[in-house]
This record gives C-alpha cells, sequence and structure tokens, in this order.
C-alpha cells in the first residue's frame, strides 16, 4: 500500500522534517490495516491515535506514586484489623506491692476469654481459667482451669467443666513429670469420682484402691479468684 503525505496538512513536526515541496511517500504492508489508518490520519492533519487497548506510558513518578498508595492502604489495613482483634486485659493487685497479681483478659467484643491469677505473689501465675462466651446466657462461663498447685512453676491439675458449670474431669500430674498419672471423672453429680491412676508412668492406667490422696477438688479447694472487674 503506498500513500502520500500532503505535508499541508500533516502534524507541524513533519513539516519541518522536510523541506517545502518535497512528496513524501508512505509505504504500509496490505494487511497493515492500522499503516493505513495512520497515513489516513496524517493526510488529515491529525496525530495518529495509538491503538486500541494500547495506554499511554505512565511515567515514573506516577508509577511509584501509585506503589505508595497502594502499600499505604495496604499497612492501614493491617493495622485496623491488628486492632480490633487484639487482646485486652484488666489487672488487679491485691496486695498492694505495685505489681499486678491477676489478670482477665477479654477479646474485641468486651467478652472474657481467660483469668489468671498469682496466689502466692511471687511473680508467677499459678491459677488460670479459660472461659467461652454463652450467647444464650449473656455471660462467659469457665469451660477448664488449669493449677500449679505447689507454686513450683508447673502447672500440674487440669480441671475441666461441663456446659453447666460441674466439673467433669481432674487431671493431676502428682510426680512432676510433666504428665497426668491421676485422673478422676465425674460421671454423675454427688457421686464419688472414678478415680485412674498411672502408678509407674507407664501410661498405663488402672483403677485407684483405696482412692489416692492426691485427687483433691482444686475448684473448691483452692482460694476463690477474686471478682473479675470489665476493663
Ligand atoms: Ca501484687
Ligand atoms: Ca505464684
Ligand atoms: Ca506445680
Amino acid at each position: 500500500m503506498v500513500g502520500r503525505l500532503n505535508l499541508s496538512t500533516a502534524p507541524a513536526a513533519w513539516q519541518g522534517a522536510c523541506p517545502p515541496g518535497v512528496s513524501v511517500l508512505m509505504l504500509a504492508d496490505e494487511a497493515d490495516n492500522r499503516g493505513a489508518d495512520i497515513m489516513s490520519e496524517i493526510n488529515d492533519g491529525k496525530q495518529p491515535t495509538p491503538p486500541t487497548g494500547e495506554a499511554p506510558p505512565k511515567s515514573n513518578r506516577q508509577t511509584w506514586s501509585i506503589v505508595i498508595l497502594v502499600g499505604l492502604v495496604i499497612v492501614l489495613g493491617a493495622v485496623a484489623v491488628w486492632s480490633a482483634r487484639r487482646e485486652r486485659v484488666s489487672t488487679e493487685d491485691a496486695n498492694r506491692d505495685g505489681r499486678a497479681d491477676s489478670w482477665l483478659y477479654y477479646d474485641a467484643a468486651g467478652h472474657p476469654t481467660k483469668f489468671e491469677k498469682d496466689r502466692n505473689f511471687d511473680g508467677k501465675v499459678d491459677w488460670r481459667d479459660i472461659e467461652v462466651w454463652d450467647a444464650a446466657k449473656s455471660k462467659a462461663r469457665v469451660v477448664r482451669t488449669e493449677v500449679d498447685s505447689d507454686f513450683n512453676g508447673t502447672f500440674d491439675t487440669v480441671i475441666t467443666y461441663n456446659a453447666d458449670g460441674q466439673m467433669v474431669k481432674l487431671e493431676r500430674d502428682a510426680n512432676n513429670d510433666g504428665r497426668a498419672d491421676i485422673v478422676s471423672t465425674y460421671d454423675q453429680p454427688n457421686k464419688p469420682p472414678k478415680i485412674m491412676v498411672d502408678r509407674n508412668g507407664t501410661g498405663q492406667f488402672e483403677p485407684a484402691t483405696p482412692a489416692p490422696a492426691a485427687a483433691p477438688r482444686p475448684a473448691t479447694a483452692a482460694p476463690a479468684p477474686p471478682a473479675k472487674k470489665k476493663p
């Protein structure tokens, strides 16, 4: 395809590049419709338009501005999510020594999730209640209690409660080897528990006869946790 460029109507840049009176022949492949369009636009005195879908190149400054803006949005979003999910805690100092000795944790909705207490004021938590929110009763209930009964820094007793708040299982690590060796199961209210004992630390439990004295009911034997205040 051959076209003749009309310099009198062509864009100024084209006119300046060619001396007056010079004809310019333009060639385009027969299959190149875009080439023909460009020649037509130039002869009409127009600037060739970019092909469809081909956006004009952005400057580096524009590109960096977009990158920085997107990064800023991501950071602000992450901070908002962290702030919404972060745990809150209220503390008490029962012995007034200037150090907290009980901690009540809340989720983002203000529902208690965990209560911890340092009962002997040695700076180490030795009582922990795990709580869940009961929406039907609009209050939290304790589902599990962990106790360091001898205050040696290791939790050795785990108590599990049912939905009514009754103790259903007590697991005790009496020899401090990190594994429960006395398991008391409270299947029926007001009935003695079923007690199983691992006497030699092998993981094999057998019925306790007679019932070992090392299976107390810490929920009643231990000091009652102080009143929990909302933050
Ligand atoms: Ca204190
Ligand atoms: Ca303690
Ligand atoms: Ca202990």
